[in-house]
């Protein structure tokens, strides 16, 4: 865990005990802070028992003592409105932060020669896949590579820091709202496209929010910067014209006079003083798609910039496993695949993944988020059935409806049959069956992983009820022969 400076015995609180409230607890206990602790679910503070950060109900927190109140990532700040906690924080003037914060707390209190190196990655889609792929090259070529953030294991859960470690963190936008000293050596932003606009009103505030990974950068430091979309090419001008760190752009749209790009499925390098091509990335597997060059462009970026050889890196990125529920193909049935791409959360993740394959049946919906999938509209072509779950089924094909064939199936166990019945008849070459939902997850499922996992179940199911009926079919046959 990640020690705390200057708190011994200073009262602070924090808000929210999912995974970050609290490993964010235990290490402000652990750095000799007395804590104070509350969650809206009872089953939340249960976890509190036996802990030295008991909970107690807000009102009775010593607010006029408070150093600050931590706020969980999912407590809302300024949208949709700020939580009751947060405008009694701001009336009794306790400063608001994140466990990122706190994070950039401990790092400015190590002596600047003596710190580890950050590695700090955002973006609206590619965040995972990016942060896993840096980290996977990184470890290959024998660093000390600790990984964490968003991607699962809470910052303050991490190893204790060290001149030789390289922390890799994925961090979201809400992360970066509640952190102003933060500082990256290296800092990444893949992409902006709307997400999460309940929770930061409108794009504005949202590309801010994004735009944060770059704040503290020094000359010393490298912001890397994906320049495929209007919002993110408008950062990246900015961020050039400031001068305040190097910044090399990532494209996967063509070449680059400086920066990181893919070209025709290979990647090439003109940053720094070194110029060439990588190799190839098209034929990695688990790498498939321009956005995961895009992925694949801005890991390479971050690996030269850490000293490893290009060649090196792309060594490593062709024996990168992938992670779950991202485009994962989790089985075959004759000819028919079927691929979990539950983390497709928006319609930008969606529009990659349709763009990845021909002859797709496709499994979308859930909660849906602002907007819709109109701009899905023009991503049709190789859909050959829209097959829509969740609250959004019926929004879900009212913007589709003329371009696709639209079949509203209710739940997921109801749309694998569906979907794998119509794939397996169509007769058409590699059909794929795949789950890229283009929403959230919560009206069903727990989280997306849990969506995924059922995915995976059902699909599992379903290939085992079809060989139990080919056998049963084999042996009828057999009889009838014999
Ligand atoms: N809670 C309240 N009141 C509220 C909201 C939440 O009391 O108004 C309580 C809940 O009862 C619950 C706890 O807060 O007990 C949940 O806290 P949280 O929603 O902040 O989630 P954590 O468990 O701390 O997980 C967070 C990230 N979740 C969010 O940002 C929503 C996890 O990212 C991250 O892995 C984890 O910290 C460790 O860093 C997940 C995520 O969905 C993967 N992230 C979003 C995304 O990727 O799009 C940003
Ligand atoms: P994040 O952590 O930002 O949600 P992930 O790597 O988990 O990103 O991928 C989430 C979804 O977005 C997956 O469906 C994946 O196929 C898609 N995706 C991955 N990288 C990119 C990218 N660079 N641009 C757009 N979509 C992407």
């Amino acid at each position: 865990m990640i020690l705390l400076p200057d708190l011994k015995n200073k009262k602070t609180a924090v808000f929210g005990l999912g995974a970050t409230g609290l490993a964010t607890a235990e290490a402000l206990v652990a750095s000799g802070a007395q804590v104070f602790t509350w969650d809206e679910s009872g089953a939340a503070r249960e976890k509190t028992k036996n802990t030295e950060y008991l909970s107690d109900h807000p009102k009775n927190w010593p607010w006029a003592e408070l150093q600050f109140l931590v706020l969980s990532p999912g407590v809302p700040l300024t949208f949709p409105k700020p939580h009751a906690i947060v405008r009694k924080a701001k009336s009794a003037k306790v400063k608001i932060i994140g466990d990122l914060e706190l994070f950039a707390m401990a790092m400015n209190a190590v002596p600047e020669k003596e710190r580890p190196s950050v590695v700090a990655i955002t973006g609206s889609n590619g965040k995972s896949t990016s942060t896993a792929l840096i980290s996977h090259i990184l470890d290959e070529t024998g660093r000390q590579v600790f990984m964490g953030g968003n991607i699962g294991i809470p910052l303050l859960a991490m190893k204790p820091f060290d001149k030789d470690h390289i922390y890799v963190l994925e961090l979201s936008s809400y992360q970066l709202d509640l952190a102003s000293s933060f500082r990256a050596n290296i800092a990444m932003l893949l992409n902006i496209s709307p997400d999460h606009l309940d929770r930061h009103g409108d794009m504005a505030h949202y590309i801010a929010a994004k735009q944060r990974i770059f704040y503290h950068q020094t000359k010393d430091d490298i912001a890397i910067i994906g320049v495929d979309d209007e919002h993110t090419q408008g950062i990246c001008a900015v961020l050039s014209g400031r001068k305040q760190a190097e910044v090399v752009p990532v494209s996967t749209k063509g070449a680059l006079g400086h920066g990181v790009y893919t070209l025709d499925g290979r990647l090439f390098y003109n940053f720094d003083g070194k110029s060439g091509e990588a190799g190839t990335i098209s034929n990695t597997a688990t790498l498939r798609g321009a956005h995961n060059w895009q992925n694949a462009s801005a890991a390479l970026a971050a690996a030269i910039s850490l000293g490893v050889a290009p060649s090196v890196a792309l060594k490593a990125m062709s024996r990168f496993e992938g992670l779950a529920h991202r485009m994962e193909t989790v089985a075959k049935i004759g000819d028919v695949r079927f691929i979990n791409d539950s983390k497709a959360t928006n319609t930008e993740a969606t529009a990659q993944a349709l763009n990845s394959y021909e002859n797709i049946f496709w499994i979308a919906g859930g909660k849906a988020k602002d907007g819709g999938v109109k701009p899905l509209r023009e991503m049709m072509g190789p859909v050959r059935g829209a097959y829509f779950i969740g609250d959004a089924a019926e929004a879900f094909e009212a913007d589709l409806a003329g371009v696709v064939p639209c079949i509203r199936c209710g739940n997921l166990a109801a749309a694998v049959t569906r979907a794998s019945r119509d794939a397996r008849q169509s007769g058409l070459a590699d059909p794929v069956v795949m789950l890229s939902p283009a929403a959230a997850s919560f009206d069903q499922f727990k989280n997306f992983e849990d969506r995924g996992n059922t995915f995976r179940r059902l699909v599992l199911d379903e290939v085992a009820a079809l060989s139990d009926e080919e056998e049963a079919a084999a042996k009828t046959s057999n009889g009838a022969a014999a």
